[in-house]
């Protein structure tokens, strides 16, 4: 009797211990996940941080933009056209590089460009059409890459990646049409203080935190290390060919490994969450110059053809190998990306979520 009464006492004991738990794991997943999934984005300037973060917000709500905010995005727009041709009419200079002697006048016009005003109308786009159809200018932009880089970092050869877009819709701009989604994507703006969006994804609510990758934003970023499920580190793939504005990194692929081992510290983001690499701008490294580029930085240390498949193996080592230096048993999870195509965003993302789920429940004990 004794000893029945002993047993039912011991596995009352045990469920009330297992309903416990139970409860603990529904309050992880209830607070984790039926309210919201917090994903921060963090990554150096210009990676695509609110690219993606913009791709996902339009994929579930309109694009409806007052008219101050369309002036501004055709602003940047503008400003983002002329820090580009600048820096390809440099490199044609510096490159011995002759250009047509009918597009001189226009070609001074831009060199006087201030950086933070347009002076641009209607009355240019035939010449903005002669110039990118210079063969000179087509030549500059593909030597633009293949310069040293300077020291002092410039919005300029980011622009560069977007100098096609900018030209084909140089008249549209100018004549005020309808800002686009992708102008929108395009325009760069370096992001300063937090924006949080939220999205659905696959019945889930999802807050995406946009910081600004700057040294005087990345201050920001520990009030937001706390109360997150899931990282995504964001780094370009050419990042290689693009000044730093850290002094003490050679270029933007070293500044960005140092700020993601910075990032690994043990002490800044608990195991319960999830690690994930966006390897950006795949379109950029498949370009012939960006491959070239990668061929002459990577002299010694890499060995063999540079294509694309070889060269983001050899750059995601790069982060995975800091990433095992730190946490031997961390799982990272890594995807390559285009943050300009919406399909490949939004594709990627149901995986994401589904990824964030799952690595959260395994790791609490479900
Ligand atoms: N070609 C190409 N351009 C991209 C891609 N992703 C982003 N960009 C462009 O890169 C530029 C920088 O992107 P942002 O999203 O503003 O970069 P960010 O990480 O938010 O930068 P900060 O706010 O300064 O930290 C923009 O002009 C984008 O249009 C991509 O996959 N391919
Ligand atoms: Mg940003």
């Amino acid at each position: 009797m004794f000893t029945c009464l002993k047993k039912k006492e011991k596995v009352s004991r045990a469920d009330r211990e297992h309903q416990k738990k139970q409860k603990s794991f529904e309050n992880k997943i209830d607070r984790g996940f039926q309210d919201k999934i917090r994903v921060l984005l963090l990554g150096i300037p210009g990676s695509g941080k609110s690219t993606i973060s913009k791709q996902l917000y339009y994929a579930q709500n309109d694009l409806t933009m007052s008219k101050e905010e369309q002036e501004e995005i055709r602003k940047v727009l503008l400003l983002n056209y002329a820090s580009a041709m600048k820096k390809i009419i440099e490199t044609a200079k510096l490159r011995n590089i002759g250009l047509k002697r009918k597009n001189k006048k226009f070609i001074n016009f831009i060199k006087k460009q201030p950086p933070h005003e347009t002076a641009f109308t209607k009355l240019h786009i035939r010449d903005v059409k002669n110039l990118w159809s210079d063969p000179g200018i087509q030549k500059a932009l593909y030597e633009v890459k293949m310069l040293p880089l300077k020291t002092e970092a410039s919005l300029a050869t980011e622009n560069i990646n977007n100098a096609q877009y900018l030209n084909e819709n140089f008249a549209r701009l100018v004549k005020h049409g309808e800002i686009t989604l992708d102008d929108h994507l395009r325009s760069r703006i370096r992001t300063t203080g937090i924006h949080e969006i939220e999205v659905n994804i696959d019945h889930r609510n999802v807050v995406l935190i946009d910081v600004g990758g700057q040294k005087t934003e990345r201050r920001k970023w520990i009030h937001h290390f706390q109360d997150v499920t899931a990282v995504i580190y964001v780094a370009a793939l050419d990042g290689f060919c693009h000044p730093s504005e850290d002094r003490e990194s050679k270029n933007c692929l070293d500044e960005s490994l140092k700020v993601w081992k910075e990032i690994l510290k043990p002490t800044i983001f608990s195991e319960e969450v999830a690690m994930m690499v966006f390897l950006n701008k795949k379109d950029v490294l498949k370009q012939e110059n960006t491959l070239k580029k990668f061929a002459n930085e990577f002299k010694g240390q890499f060995l063999g053809e540079p294509t694309f498949g070889t060269a983001v193996k050899f750059i995601k080592s790069k982060y995975v190998n800091k990433a095992t230096e730190k946490y031997a048993n961390r799982v990272l999870y890594s995807h390559i990306t285009m943050a300009l195509d919406k399909d490949d965003v939004n594709f990627l993302f149901k995986a994401v979520v589904d990824t964030i789920v799952r690595s959260t429940l395994r790791k609490i004990g479900m």
